[in-house]
Formats: C-alpha cells, structure tokens, sequence
C-alpha cells in the first residue's frame, strides 16, 4: 500500500492455533482515514461463505470492473482473453487460501444516481469449514463481515443446504434482539450466490432463476424443526433486501486445471455471459446500499470505530451474547458521532488559526472556540445514536474534555505566532545589559569603581545568555537551558510589569482621588 500499488490488505489477522482474533487497526485506519474519503457515505461489498469455493475468485472480477468504470473504458470490461486474473489472491488446490479479513487498498469512488458519491469498499473473507477453524472461528467471520458489510454476498455450491441457512441463524439472533430496540432491519442486502448452478431446466441462470429457487427454498413448511423455521422467518426480517443469482460452472479447466492462471480464454463463456450480468448488477450504483446503522449511513471513518467495537466483543472465549453486540454497536454509534463531531470543530479552528494562519487576539480566539465547539456538540446530539440519551452524555462529556484540549492546544499554537512572545526573552536580555551598562558607566563616573565593575560582570553574564540563547534556537540543542532562559526572563519581564502596574495605578489613583488618607489627616 505505501509503495502506492494497490493490494489486498490485512485488516483482522487470525491466529488458526489459537482461535483468536486481532484487527489490523493501522492498516485499515490508513484507508478508510484517506482524506478524500473519510468523510463519504461507504458501501461495503463482502464475499463470505465455505473455503476453496472461488470467492476471491469472484473479487477479483468486481476489481476489473471496478477499475474499468474508474478508468472510463468503453469496451468491454470483463477484458482481455489473454489476461491472467490478479487482486485478491486466489489460487487452486484443496488447501484454504484467504486467512481473516482482506479489505482492498483502493476505495473507490462511485456516484449514486442522485450525483451522491458514496465509498466502495471490497472485503474478502477466510473460508469458512476449514480443517483447522471452529465453528466460533466461522461464526466470528462471517459474523464479522456481515455486521460491517452493507452488500454480504454469501457464496455458496451448487444448492442452498439447510447448513448453509443454520449459518444464518446465528445471526438472526443478534438481528432480532437488535430490531427489538431500534425496530429496524440490523442489515441491507443479503445475496445468495450460488455457484456450478446444475439445474438450469428448472431453474434458469441469472437473477431470476436465482429468486424463484430462493422463494422455494425460505419456504416455511409444517415438518421442519422450529429453529430452521425461525431462520427461515428471520432471514427477510433482518435483511432490508435478499437475492439470490444462479452461477453455472466456470469449466473443467477452472475447477481442476493446476495451471490455470485466470485467462478468460479458459472459462466457460456461459460463465462470463452471467458474469456480465451479475457484477454489473451488484456494482451498480442505484443497487449499492450505503452502510446504515440504526437507519443512519455509516461514514468510512465510522466504519473504523464499528470495525474497534465489533473486533471486541469478539476477542473473548465463548461466541458474544446478542446483548453485548447490541452494546458495543451502540458504543461505536457514539465513537463515530463524537470522532466527527471532533473533525468538525479541529477543521472549523484550522481554517481560523491552524498551521500558517497569522496570529489571531486570544479574545476571538476564544469566541470562535465556543462557537465551533457548540457546533460540534450540535452535531453530536444530532446524530442518531443506539443506546439511550444517559449512555451518550458519557460519550458527549469525553468529546467536550477532547475539544478542550485541543483548545489548549490552539491556544499555545497561536500564542506561539505572536511576534512580541518570540522576542521577549532577547529583548529583556537585551534591555537589562543596555540599563546595566549605563548603570556601570554613571557608577564608574561618579567613583564606585566596585559597583561598576560589578554592573560590568553582569553585563558579561547577560551577553553570554543571549548568545547561548541564540545558539540553542537556532541549533534547537540544550532546549532545556533555553526554556530555563526563557523563563528567567519571563519571571523578569513579569515583576517589572507588576511594578510598573502597581505604581501607575498608585499614580493614576493620587492624581484622580487626591492624596492617600494619611496625609489627609497630617493636614
Ligand atoms: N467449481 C468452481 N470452481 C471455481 C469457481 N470459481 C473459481 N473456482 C476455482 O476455485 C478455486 C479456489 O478459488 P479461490 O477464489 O481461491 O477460492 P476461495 O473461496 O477464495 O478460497 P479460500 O480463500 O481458501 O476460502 C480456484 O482453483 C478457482 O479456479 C466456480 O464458480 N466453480
Ligand atoms: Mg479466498
């Protein structure tokens, strides 16, 4: 990613001997953060289902098409028959490929019909079912992408199997509860991809084919257990919109060939026809949902602090309790209000007294910090938040401790700007060796030698704390010494104006009120 290439990226790390799991917050903070999208509504488009199963395979084809509309290409895009297949790393073999969570580096920029641009974020997922995986270890994946996803596509063999529903269901659970409180759908869109679809005579390829199996197969009939019921019932009412695309085989020489390295050439161009039809239509922009949260669109910068809560809950040993999911969403709801509100105050004062501006009165310094601090706050108590309005003052009170500090920070940044500050310590220095140094000539003239000589050696000593003085900012060494200089000047300049405070007050106070009262009286 430094290097500029765009790549997959680590963003959840999964340690298969122990079972545990870690984000990668660097990394994933370095592309959700870039500043030409931290701030746009994100879609995220995820691949989840079992291992060895042509997922980052499908990826990597959403990239062509991805980089085909960004480049403005008018042929076709699924490219050129010679073209080895490259993204998401993908291979043969009976051995699982993808490990943790993979974000691509690129977040593209798409533009809904609306002219809206909204993030797009393509996520690839570890296999599930492996040899070395629990089921938790499964679980916590697919758990994980689709609560961060806002387009899940679960891919899947040949059929819809009762497993590959009962999947599912551990999730309901966590949907159930969560619309409980917020009575709203806790996900969008739901795909069924189902690939080496066999059965075109009954169902036929495509979306269509794919919707009438799926009508089918979420059926709820009389014999089937309660719990595979309650998927059935659950599926619609957890997600805002589910699909279902039929695939057919890619070929022989996709599925078995160990030298197959991704040409179009090799695949079956029944495969590619639906390919045409089936990417285009998940990546079209009317069709790419934006992430919502409790019916408010998730920022890329919001998505970081879900990808923190969530990533929690999911570190201990046994599987989360729905309440604790419902818990950590609410806290990443506040983390993102008041991480936005913060960039919304922190962006207002750089435009007033950030980095080159000229130094501003620390009057309307402070006149602009409230007013861009009601702002920010404005903006927090705004936003929909889960979890109540006591939970939230928790969150409200840290964000207006932080936009305090970096109040204090504005300040000590501006006053740093002012001219007068930069040459205080130099011109006290240089004030109390021109008074020494008159003082020691009138001393000299009149015949106190010894005091004079005295004045001189002081001279000598302030000359040399200028010059050290001078050295160290320009050297930027010995900056202990230097504020020790700085603030014995400081201490100077501070006792001077108190006394000269003190005694045009007296002055100003016997020339408006008359004479002290003691001489009143003697009068
Ligand atoms: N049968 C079949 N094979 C496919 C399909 N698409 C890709 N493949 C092949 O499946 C193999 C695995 O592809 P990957 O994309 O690495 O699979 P994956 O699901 O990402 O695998 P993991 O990362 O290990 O979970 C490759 O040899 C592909 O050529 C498909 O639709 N059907
Ligand atoms: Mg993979």
């Amino acid at each position: 990613m430094e290097t500029g290439k765009p790549g997959p990226v680590q963003v959840v790390l999964v340690q298969k001997d122990q079972h545990s799991f870690e984000l990668e917050e660097k990394a994933l903070a370095s592309i959700l953060l870039q500043d030409h999208i931290r701030d746009l509504d994100v879609v995220v488009v995820s691949v989840a289902g079992a291992f060895r199963k042509g997922k980052s395979f499908f990826l990597d084809f959403m990239l062509r098409y991805l980089y085909f509309q960004k480049e403005g290409g008018r042929s076709n895009w699924l490219g050129d028959s010679e073209e080895p297949l490259t993204g998401f790393s993908w291979r043969g073999g009976s051995d699982p490929e993808t490990t943790g969570i993979q974000i691509w580096s690129e977040v593209f920029t798409v533009e809904k019909p609306g002219g809206k641009k909204v993030a797009v974020v393509l996520m690839d997922t570890q296999g599930a079912f492996d040899s070395q995986s629990t089921v938790k270890d499964c679980a916590t994946i697919f758990a994980l992408s689709t609560m961060t996803s806002s387009v899940q596509i679960y891919n899947l063999s040949q059929n819809i199997q009762e497993d590959d529903l009962q999947q599912l269901q551990l999730f309901t659970e966590y949907g159930r509860l969560a619309m409980d409180e917020i009575f709203q759908k806790p996900f969008q869109t739901l795909m069924f991809l189902v690939r080496d679809w066999s059965f075109p005579y009954e169902y036929s390829y495509g979306l269509q084919g794919g919707m009438s199996f799926l009508d089918k197969r979420l059926q709820v009939k009389e014999h089937q257990h309660e719990e595979i019921q309650n998927v059935r019932n659950h599926i619609h009412s957890c997600f805002s919109n589910v699909t279902c695309f039929l695939l057919p085989h890619p070929g022989l020489q996709v599925a078995t060939s160990p030298d197959f390295d991704g040409k179009l050439k090799d695949i079956a161009s029944e495969f590619k026809e639906q390919l045409q039809t089936l990417i285009p239509f998940v990546l079209n922009p009317a069709n790419l949902m934006e992430k919502e949260i409790n019916g408010s669109k998730v920022t890329c910068r919001g998505l970081l602090e879900y990808f923190k809560a969530y990533i929690k809950i999911y570190q201990g040993e046994d599987l989360p309790h729905p309440k604790s999911m419902l818990q950590a969403t609410a806290e990443a709801n506040n983390l993102a209000a008041a991480a936005s509100a913060k960039d919304i105050y922190y962006n207002n004062m750089e435009e007033v007294c950030g980095g080159e501006k000229p130094y501003l009165s620390p009057d309307i310094l402070e006149e602009k910090h409230c007013e861009f601090k009601q702002l920010a706050l404005d903006h927090f108590k705004k936003t929909k938040k889960m979890g109540g309005k006591d939970f939230s003052l928790r969150y409200q009170q840290e964000l207006e401790e932080e936009i305090n500090e970096l109040y204090e920070n504005f300040c000590k940044h501006n006053g740093s700007k002012n001219v007068f500050s930069t040459f205080r310590t130099p011109a006290v220095l240089f004030t109390g060796i021109v008074a020494l140094y008159i003082a020691s000539g009138l001393t000299g003239f009149v015949g106190l030698e010894v005091v004079a000589q005295l004045f001189n050696c002081m001279v000598g000593l302030l000359l040399i704390a200028l010059l050290t003085w001078g050295y160290i900012r320009y050297s930027g060494q010995y900056r202990e010494l230097g504020g020790a200089i700085d603030s014995g000047a400081a201490y100077v300049l501070e006792q001077a104006t108190s006394h000269m405070g003190n005694s045009t007050q007296a002055a100003v106070r016997e020339a408006v009120v008359g004479r002290p009262p003691a001489d009143k009286k003697a009068q």
